[in-house]
């Protein structure tokens, strides 16, 4: 298949492009590259340094023999270019992992909740209207995160919800009660592409992600000799709980649970969510279908999490004051059958993998900068 990726520079973008291309997919390759201006404004690093976009990709296409393509490209701002490269490349679906991903990074400032939304919504409606004008029939498959549900005291369906009402039924989008701006601009993404599926007839494929762990995949393991790891972040604006707690252990501060540790949340491999995305790509949406699976493979508390690591790589936990704002203690019962009905076997989490993420983190223990590894941003008093 031609294979759009948007967001290709990323910890999710970049082993899936690799995964596609030696699939035997054609894989074309767009980034703007900001979210490497994000981390110097927020003054972090992925923990091992990640080369130049154009220089992965040659040194991808020299040690592999595959050939994936880019563009450098803000799909928020620059809707005739990337109307081009749809015309030019005419693919046949399109992943969509081109936006802000942090929650606290959207907390911090109005600039920075304003400039998330901006970049995600108008991106993704940018798209939309793209794909509407050149390729209609493209399925898109987007990048959304359980997040937009929130915690809600009911069971968490796959996107929709059979409801009756005063002895009438209907079937609506799933409530949505999401935790950040950051997660609202995917509730936003959700909606405009529904619209899309149901005026237009655009084929769209949600997957509301859960967390996401690793630090390596096979492609990763098979070219890191040559400077292709992905961009592992850790910090406590990039970095997703799992992989900075055993970052925090590697380097012997304390895991920092936030609050009572009692919220629950959905998560997943990396090598899952490639899975994922290629079962998307393997089985796409029909004509107007706007489908939604949640992608993820187990739900734990993050006090649990926070053992395991313990348990694996040792340390000890500190339970500090939750800079966020979010239930510590809650129901929390997320369906999640959609995508292995179509042929996902999860790897879970267990000792081997936490062994292997902790091996790998301490073969860089030099590069971890602890002056990044405690929260500062709050949920409550942003500043403008
Ligand atoms: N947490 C801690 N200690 C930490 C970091 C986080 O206790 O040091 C807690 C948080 O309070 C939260 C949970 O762990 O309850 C998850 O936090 P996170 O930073 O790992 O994840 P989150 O902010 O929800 O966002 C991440 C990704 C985002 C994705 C989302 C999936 O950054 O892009 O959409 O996970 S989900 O959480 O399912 O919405």
């Amino acid at each position: 298949m031609r294979v759009l990726i948007l967001g290709a520079d990323g910890y999710l973008g970049w082993p899936t492009a690799m995964y596609l291309a030696e699939q035997g997919h054609h894989v074309h390759c767009v980034d703007s590259l900001i979210k490497r201006w994000w981390e110097m404004e927020m003054g972090v690093k992925p923990l091992v340094e990640v080369p130049p976009l154009a220089a992965r990709i040659a040194q991808f296409n020299k040690v592999s023999g595959e050939k994936l393509s880019f563009d450098i490209l803000d799909i928020s701002t620059n809707e005739r270019r990337l109307r081009e490269i749809l015309a030019e490349f005419l693919p046949d679906a399109i992943i969509h992992y081109a936006e802000q991903p942090s929650a606290p990074y959207s907390m911090s400032t109005l600039n920075r909740a304003v400039e998330t939304q901006r970049n995600n919504i108008l991106g993704t409606l940018n798209l939309m209207f793209c794909v509407q004008h050149s390729c209609s029939d493209v399925h898109i498959i987007k990048l959304g995160t359980m997040g937009e549900y929130g915690t809600p005291n009911i069971a968490i369906e796959e996107g929709w919800l059979d409801v009756v009402h005063e002895g009438r039924k209907d079937r609506v989008l799933y409530p949505k009660r999401p935790g950040s701006f950051y997660h609202l601009s995917k509730v936003f993404d959700s909606h405009n592409l529904e619209f899309g599926c149901r005026i237009w007839g655009s084929r769209v494929t949600d997957l509301n992600q859960g967390i996401v762990y690793g630090t390596s995949t096979d492609q990763t393991d098979k070219y890191r000799m040559w400077g292709l790891d992905t961009g592992f972040h850790y910090d406590s604006i990039f970095g997703t709980v799992l992989n900075r707690f055993i970052v925090q252990a590697a380097c012997g501060v304390p895991l920092t649970v936030y609050g009572e540790g009692g919220q629950t949340r959905g998560f997943l491999d990396i090598r899952d969510t490639i899975r994922c995305v290629e079962l998307a790509l393997e089985n796409p949406a029909a004509e107007g279908e706007f489908r939604v699976f949640n992608q993820f493979t187990q739900q734990f508390m993050i006090e649990e999490i926070a053992l395991m690591v313990v348990d694996v790589c040792g340390g000890v936990i500190d339970h500090i004051p939750n800079p966020r704002v979010e239930a510590e203690e809650h129901f929390y019962e997320a369906k999640h059958t959609a995508l292995l009905n179509i042929g996902l076997e999860p790897h879970l989490l267990g000792h081997s993998t936490i062994q292997g993420m902790y091996e790998y983190v301490c073969s860089h223990r030099d590069k971890i900068d602890t002056a990044t590894l405690r929260p500062g941003i709050k949920w409550k008093g942003g500043g403008i």
